[in-house]
Order: structure tokens, then C-alpha cells, then sequence
């Protein structure tokens, strides 16, 4: 979503296909869809970015990060010699590797449990985490407008979808105060309100609980 959210804010034309997620070996894949994702991404994991040449791009943050220097007319990223690439960066690699990688076990925590009790301490204990990286996250960032400053940036998409998954909005905000303001408003943005109300409803309850 975060990437989908990217390029439609560049007005780059784009093709989506959720194959690679649907042929996860984890899920109910026929062989034929499981050889066609992992042609894509050999993980099976969304997002994975074909270019026009071919070339594939998978892990969402270098994504973004390609994205926004790709098209650096639209400022979606402090260029590279610019003050604030720093932060960035720091914080594009923060939430893939603290807080997007313990997706891998909360989307199927039978990945890591022996049983079912286990499965519910691995999710309380990952909660917890991502909780914590949030509450560091947002004591850290020098915030205005958006997290990095006055201009919106890939971050910004980065971390309003990712703060929408489970343990849901309500913890983040809980955790996060100074960035739930800009999730809020990211949320809200007009040129993203097709794309959310298409690909990621904000159905009643949606925030979950605190
Ligand atoms: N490190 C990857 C993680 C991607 C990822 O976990 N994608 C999930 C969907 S949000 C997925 O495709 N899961 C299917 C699977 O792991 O089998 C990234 O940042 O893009």
C-alpha cells in the first residue's frame, strides 16, 4: 500500500498484481501461480516492483526510497546531500527491520509456535515490540508537519500503512502521539483518498482497540 500510495502520488502509471502474496507457500497456492510469483520475488512477499527493463525491485523501503530519488521533482524524499537525508534514512531502515519484519511471524505465527498457546505469547510479545519501536520512533523524530519536517515524504506513507496493522491505530496512537497527528493527516491527504477507499478501507472499527 505504501508503495501503491507512492506512485500514485508521482502520477506514474502501474500495474498491480498480488500474486506473490496470494502464492505464499503458507497459503493455498496452485503450482502454476507459485512458480509465476516466485519468478517475482522468490520470498513470495509483496511489494516487489517490476521495472519497464525488467530489473525487480523487492523490499518495501528500498522501494520507497528508489521512488522518491527516482522522481526527485516531486520531494518525496530529502535528496541525497540535502539536511534531513540522515533521518531518512535512519528511520526508513527502522521501521522495515524493527517493526515490518516481525510481520513475517505475526501474519502466521505458526512460522515460529509449537502450539497454540504459543501463538499467543508470540503476538502479545510482538505487540509489545512494535509498540516499543513506535514510542522510540516518536521520541526520536524531530516531527512538524509531517515526520521529517514540512514536506510529506515516503516515511510518512511508510509509517501511516504500517501503523495500521495489527496491533492497530488505537496502540499507536497510544505509543506514538506526536506521529499519530501525522498518520492522521496523512490519512486524510485528498490525493490519497480513491487509493485508501479502494485498497484500504477505513471500515468501521478499523483502528482497533487501545
Ligand atoms: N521485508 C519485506 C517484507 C514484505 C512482507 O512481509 N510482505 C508480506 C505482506 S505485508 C507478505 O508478502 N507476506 C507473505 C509471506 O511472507 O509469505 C519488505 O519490507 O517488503
Amino acid at each position: 500500500m505504501a508503495v501503491e500510495a507512492t506512485l500514485s502520488l508521482l502520477g506514474v502509471a502501474y500495474d498491480v498484481t498480488d500474486e506473490p502474496a496470494l502464492a505464499s507457500p503458507l497459503r493455498d497456492a496452485s503450482p502454476l501461480r507459485d512458480q509465476r510469483a516466485a519468478g517475482v520475488n522468490p520470498l513470495h512477499q509483496v511489494p516487489a516492483l517490476v521495472l519497464p527493463d525488467g530489473e525487480i525491485l523487492t523490499e518495501s523501503a528500498a522501494i520507497l526510497i528508489w521512488l522518491a530519488d527516482r522522481y526527485p521533482q516531486e520531494r518525496l524524499a530529502p535528496a541525497p546531500l540535502e539536511r534531513g537525508r540522515a533521518a531518512f534514512l535512519r528511520w526508513m531502515a527502522f521501521v522495515s527491520s524493527q517493526i515490518y519484519a516481525l510481520y513475517w511471524v505475526r501474519d502466521d505465527p505458526a512460522r515460529l509456535a509449537a502450539d497454540e498457546a504459543h501463538k499467543t505469547v508470540i503476538l502479545e510479545r510482538t505487540a509489545e515490540r512494535i509498540s516499543h519501536c513506535w514510542r522510540v520512533m516518536d521520541a526520536q523524530i524531530a516531527s512538524g508537519t509531517y515526520l521529517l519536517g514540512e514536506e510529506l515524504s515516503v516515511l510518512d506513507l511508510y509509517v501511516a500503512v504500517i501503523s495500521r496493522w495489527g496491533p492497530r491505530r488505537r496502540r499507536f496512537y497510544a505509543a506514538a502521539p506526536r506521529m499519530a497527528e501525522v498518520v492522521r493527516r496523512v490519512d486524510a491527504d485528498p490525493r490519497l483518498a480513491a487509493l485508501w477507499a479502494d485498497r484500504f478501507p477505513f471500515v468501521e472499527g478499523w483502528e482497533g482497540e487501545a
